[in-house]
């Protein structure tokens, strides 16, 4: 999945595609480099972002989405609104993908069942603007896990089939530094709940750390451009270890180390058929 984040403050890309056209014609690039998906987006969720009005967020989002899903693409809108996420398939989205998991509208749930799209469900606790404050667990891992799990029944009760949701432990959500180790090294306990996962950890402040140069006082993180080798190293560690998907700034970095990651496995075990089941639209 590649990222087309049609803001002007994305903490990774910098507001670089910040027009339709640009949007647009980055949304091929990557489909050029490989990615099988396009996510479009019209929010930062930078930490410490604040919200845009939904008028913006769907003039930003659904002329890349025409545009895009009328050449062919599959193209997924990375909202937390339920109308967005509506006037997004209209549009021509076959994904959508929630960064809250359905909590930060009540209605994604409803809007997700009657749309019949794909659904990533990302673990989230709370707006980017105070989400570094909510970073409290027991154990990181089984606490993911079993707030996923919450979700997920919580969206079968407004109607939404199970078959319809992807899971995302939502790297750097609500999380920062060393806890986001924990769930790509366990990302089976997210498989444990029964459905795909889609990982993204692309140039994510936990990587900017792990890169860090210098010393004592003077650490200075990596920048986020100089995340994207790192990014494809996950990459190929989060295929062999089962993810549907990863989601991307640099496309053809990650596409190869995909590429690498399933010939590794294809070489070394038996074909065991499908892990997590289809993922189905209606
Ligand atoms: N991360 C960001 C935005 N959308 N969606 C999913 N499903 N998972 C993520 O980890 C995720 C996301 C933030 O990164 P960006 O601002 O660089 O797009």
């Amino acid at each position: 999945m590649g990222v087309v984040n049609v803001t002007p403050d994305s903490f990774s890309d910098g507001g670089e595609w910040f027009s339709s056209e640009a949007g647009v014609r980055h949304g091929f690039e990557l489909l050029g480099e490989g990615a099988d998906i396009v996510d479009v987006g019209g929010e930062s969720t930078r930490p410490g972002a604040v919200r845009v009005p939904e008028a913006q967020e769907l003039a930003r989002v659904i002329p890349v989405i025409e545009r895009l899903a009328a050449a062919g693409a599959v193209v997924s809108v990375d909202t937390t609104r339920a109308s967005v996420a509506e006037r997004a398939v209209a549009a021509g989205a076959r994904l959508i993908n929630d960064v809250s998991g359905g909590l930060a509208d009540p209605s994604m749930g409803r809007a997700v069942a009657e749309t019949g799209a794909v659904y990533v469900c990302m673990h989230w606790r709370g707006h980017a603007d105070v989400m570094d404050s909510l970073e409290v667990y027991d154990d990181v891992v089984a606490d993911v896990r079993d707030e996923l799990g919450a979700r997920l029944a919580a969206l079968e009760a407004d109607g939404v089939r199970r078959e319809q949701v992807v899971l995302d432990p939502g790297l750097g959500f609500a999380k920062s530094g060393d806890l986001n180790w924990p769930l790509l090294a366990r990302l089976d306990a997210l498989h444990a709940l029964g459905r795909p996962v889609l990982v993204g950890a692309s140039r994510k402040r936990f990587l900017g750390r792990l890169l860090a140069t210098g010393n004592g006082d003077v650490v200075e993180p990596a920048r986020p451009l100089a995340r994207d080798e790192a990014t494809a190293a996950i990459s190929a560690l989060a295929a062999v270890s089962g993810a549907w998907a990863v989601r991307v700034h640099a496309a053809r970095a990650s596409h190869d180390a995909v590429r690498v990651a399933a010939a590794w496995a294809a070489a070394g075990e038996e074909p065991s058929g499908e892990k997590d089941g289809e993922v189905g639209t209606a």
